[in-house]
C-alpha cells in the first residue's frame, strides 16, 4: 500500500544532488532530440583501425568531432546498466531514472499498466510535445503500450509512418540514413519545444555486412561478428553525420539539445579476447575486471552554441542522465522520484551500480567477491576476517549499490508511483494518446 513509499522517499531525499548552479536552465526552452545509439561502446570514441588497403581511419569520424565540441558535454565514465530488457532497459533508465528488472523486460511486464512519471510527461507541464521514432514495428518490446504509460504524444513507427521492405531494411527496421531521412519531415511538423528520441537499428547483432554500405574494411579478426561490429557502427556514424545536416538545414538545430547515448554492449564478453588486439589491448591478459570496463558507453549532451563542454570524467551510469538533462532544461527534479545523481553536479556519489552485482567507482571494482583498483586494475585483497578502513568502505559501496537496485525494484514491482502525487506532476491521460494519429 502506500506506506510502502515512505522508504521510497527517504531515498530520493538522501540522495537528490543539487544542480550545478552555472549550468542549470543552460537549455531552458529548447527542443530536446535523444538519440539512441544502437550497441554503441565507448571505446569505439578515437578509436583508429587499420583497414584492409593498410590505411588508419577512425571508425566513429563524426561522433568523435561531437565527442571534442566546446558545445559538448561529454562522457568519458558513463556505464550503461541494462540487463535482459537490453533496448528496453535503456529506455526505461533514460526516460524514468529507474532501473530495467533483474529478469526480463520491464518494458514487457509493466509497461501497460504501471503509472511513471517519466521524462516526456514531465517535459508536458513544461509545455513540451513528446514523440519517439523508431523504424521497427511498435509492438517490438511492448512500446507502443509502455510510451502511452510515460507520456509520449506521438510514436511514429513502420505501423504508421515507415514502409519497410526488403531493401531499405535490416533485421530490426528501416536502416539508419533513410530512417533519419524519412523522420525529418515528421519532425518538422512537431509543435515546438519537443521532446523526441530517435531509435537506430542498424548497429545491431549480427552486425551483417550490407552490399550497399560495406564502408569499414577491418583487417579480418576470426570473428565475423566483431569485423560486422565496426563496419555497422561506421555506417551508423555517417547516419547520425547526415541527421545533423538536416537539423541544420530545417533550422532546428540552434535550438536544439541532443543527447546521445550507447544503449547497452554489441560486442559480448565472451568476444571480448579477440576484441582486445583491436583496443591495444592483451587478449592473454584480458579478465573480469576488463570485462566490466568495456561497458562504458558514450554520452554527450550537446548544445549548440554554449562554448561551456569539454569531457567530464566523473562515474555515473544510464540512471543518472535524465535527472541531468532535467536541470540543463531548468526543471526542478526535487519533488521527482528519480533513483540517479546529476553528471553535472558535484555533489555525487560516484557509485555504479549493475544488475548483475558488479559495483564501479573511481577507486574500486567489484565483481563477485573480488575487488580491483579501478585505475589501475589491479586485484586488492581484502581478508574478510579483518574488518579495515578499506573492508568497509568496499561493504559501503556494495551495499548503497544494492539499495539503489532494490529502491528501484520496490518502485516498479510495487506500482508506488501511483500513490505519489506531486503538485506539480499531472498523471497521464492514456485514452486520450492514439499512435494511429501519428502523421503519415
Ligand atoms: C528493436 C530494437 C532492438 O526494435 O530496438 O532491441 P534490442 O535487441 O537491442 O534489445
Ligand atoms: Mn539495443
Amino acid at each position: 500500500d502506500g506506506s510502502d513509499l515512505a522508504p521510497v522517499l527517504d531515498y530520493v531525499e538522501q540522495h537528490y544532488t543539487e544542480p550545478n548552479e552555472a549550468l542549470f536552465g543552460q537549455a531552458q526552452g529548447r527542443n530536446v532530440v535523444y538519440i539512441h545509439l544502437e550497441s554503441m561502446q565507448q571505446f569505439l570514441i578515437d578509436l583508429e583501425l587499420q583497414e584492409e588497403n593498410g590505411e588508419i581511419n577512425a571508425v566513429t569520424p563524426f561522433l568523435n568531432e561531437l565527442y571534442h565540441s566546446s558545445d559538448s558535454y561529454s562522457f568519458s565514465n558513463v556505464f550503461h546498466q541494462t540487463a535482459q530488457g537490453k533496448t528496453s532497459d535503456a529506455e526505461l533508465l533514460l526516460d524514468n531514472s529507474l532501473f530495467g528488472l533483474a529478469q526480463g523486460s520491464a518494458f514487457t511486464q509493466l509497461g501497460a499498466d504501471n503509472i511513471f512519471q517519466a521524462g516526456p510527461q514531465i517535459m508536458k507541464s513544461h509545455g513540451y510535445t513528446n514523440a519517439v521514432f523508431h523504424g521497427n514495428v511498435g509492438s517490438f518490446w511492448n512500446r507502443d503500450n509502455t510510451y502511452k504509460s510515460m507520456g509520449y504524444d506521438y510514436f511514429f513507427s513502420s505501423e504508421t509512418s515507415y514502409n519497410l521492405t526488403p531493401e531499405n531494411s535490416v533485421e530490426y527496421g528501416l536502416k539508419d540514413k533513410l530512417f533519419f531521412q524519412e523522420s525529418i519531415q515528421y519532425l518538422e511538423q512537431l509543435p515546438q519545444p519537443f521532446y523526441s528520441k530517435f531509435i537506430t537499428v542498424s548497429n545491431h547483432f549480427p552486425f551483417p555486412a550490407d552490399e550497399m554500405n560495406t564502408v569499414f574494411d577491418i583487417p579480418d579478426t576470426e570473428d565475423t561478428t566483431i569485423n560486422g561490429y565496426f563496419n555497422t557502427v561506421h555506417y551508423a556514424d555517417q547516419a547520425l553525420a547526415e541527421f545533423f545536416q538536416y537539423m541544420k538545414e530545417s533550422g532546428l538545430y540552434d535550438n536544439t539539445m541532443f543527447v546521445l547515448y550507447g544503449d547497452h554492449f554489441g560486442i559480448s564478453n565472451s568476444r571480448n579476447r579477440t576484441l582486445a588486439p583491436l583496443l591495444d589491448q592483451s587478449s592473454v591478459m584480458w579478465g573480469d575486471y576488463d570485462d566490466a570496463m568495456v561497458q562504458r558507453i558514450p554520452l554527450i549532451i550537446h548544445v549548440p552554441g554554449s562554448e561551456t563542454g569539454g569531457i567530464q570524467d566523473t562515474f555515473g551510469g544510464q540512471v543518472d542522465i535524465l535527472p541531468t538533462v532535467l536541470h540543463l532544461l531548468g526543471v526542478d527534479t526535487s519533488t521527482h522520484i528519480q533513483l540517479g545523481q546529476d553528471l553535472l553536479s558535484s555533489e555525487r556519489e560516484q557509485i555504479v551500480a549493475f544488475r548483475n552485482g558488479n559495483v564501479v567507482s573511481p577507486d574500486y571494482t567489484s565483481i563477485g567477491p573480488a575487488v580491483y583498483d579501478t585505475k589501475t586494475g589491479q586485484m586488492i585483497f581484502i581478508d574478510p576476517n579483518n574488518p579495515s578502513e578499506l573492508s568497509n568502505e568496499i561493504d559501503h559501496l556494495r551495499e548503497a549499490a544494492q539499495q539503489q537496485l532494490h529502491i528501484s525494484d520496490q518502485i516498479l514491482n510495487g506500482d508506488l508511483l501511483r500513490f505519489y502525487t506531486p503538485s506539480n506532476f499531472e498523471r497521464v491521460d492514456k485514452q486520450a494518446i492514439s499512435y494511429l494519429d501519428s502523421p503519415q
